[in-house]
């Protein structure tokens, strides 16, 4: 059985972080060994009045990272929400030592930062997140465009710029997923754009129906999977594919969809509003059937 450690949030209740990672990745297979970046009791998306908890700090990650180098057999290595700086810095110093006892792991990197021009954690973390990337040790990383635009250090305002900032990207990361675009890139309000481009192939454009709602943890569900994906990929020494990336998104596609049919009629969740965002947590166990059986992929490869 691969084995994976993840660094990311734990909710008490609802479905982010590892919350949202930890079951998928068991029914496909995986032992995951959780290491809670934050225990909060809700999402940030109830409002930050409605959210208690506290961060796990540098130095309680450093003491669980300690024990951790020792048992060090990980197949794969994964990170989301780390909420400041030094959970950055103290997540890039153990995952490189892991990394660089077994280099045949893989690593993936979900660079979160924020969405929509907004930054959703401390902005001191951007420059962890920069030198983290030149350490040439990660294999895939999942920014947003936003989050991309951040890392390339430049506004990415047309379909070229895109593929230059990915063609500067890969100089240190070999796959990239930008797993939303704004929508002035495409101008298409319908669709929502996602890129995947591996190191010296061209880049590969998916179309995907958007759901009218607003749904939380969607981008830790894609990650958990595209790592899935990447391994066996790995195992079989290739890089996934875009019929691999296709079947993701149709994965992270039907668990919106069953999201949406649990939820009463009409309801549409909105940032803050704690009852809409209660009734839009992702359905994950509900879900359960998407993980195990080839789900009826969707085409949403875009030429
Ligand atoms: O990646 C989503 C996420 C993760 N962790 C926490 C969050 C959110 C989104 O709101 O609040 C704590």
């Amino acid at each position: 059985m691969p084995r994976v450690l993840a660094t990311q949030s734990h909710v008490v209740h609802g479905y982010v972080g590892n919350k949202a990672a930890t079951f998928p990745l068991q029914c496909k297979g995986w032992d995951v060994d959780c290491l809670n970046s934050v225990q909060f009791s809700n999402h940030t998306g109830y409002g930050m009045d409605k959210v208690f908890g506290t961060c796990t700090s540098a130095n309680e990650l450093d003491l669980v990272f300690k024990g951790l180098q020792d048992l060090n057999d990980y197949d794969a290595l994964l990170s989301g929400y780390l909420p400041n700086r030094e959970a950055v810095a103290c997540m890039a110093k153990n995952y490189q030592e892991l990394k660089k006892k077994r280099p045949q792991s893989v690593w993936l990197l979900d660079p979160v930062m924020g969405d929509d021009g907004k930054l959703y954690v401390n902005e001191d973390v951007i420059p962890e997140y920069v030198s983290l990337l030149e350490s040439s040790l990660i294999d895939v990383i999942t920014p947003n465009q936003f989050e991309l635009e951040i890392l390339y250090g430049n506004k990415v305002r047309t379909v070229q710029e895109l593929k230059k900032a990915l063609q500067k990207l890969h100089e240190a990361v070999p796959i990239i997923v930008v797993t939303s675009c704004s929508f002035e890139l495409f101008k298409d309000p319908k669709h929502l754009y996602c890129v995947s481009s591996v190191r010296g192939q061209p880049a590969t454009f998916y179309r995907v129906p958007v759901i009218d709602s607003y749904f939380t943890g969607v981008g830790d569900l894609f990650s958990a999977l595209l790592l899935d994906s990447t391994y066996i990929s790995h195992a079989a020494e290739k890089t996934p594919g875009a019929l691999d990336i296709n079947q993701v998104l149709s994965i992270v596609q039907k668990v919106l969809a069953i999201t949406l049919e649990h939820s009463p009629n009409d309801v549409k969740a909105a940032m803050g509003s704690p009852l809409t965002m209660k009734e839009m947590e992702l359905r994950i166990i509900e879900s359960r059937d998407c993980y195990t059986s080839p789900c009826s992929t969707n085409d949403f490869i875009y030429t």
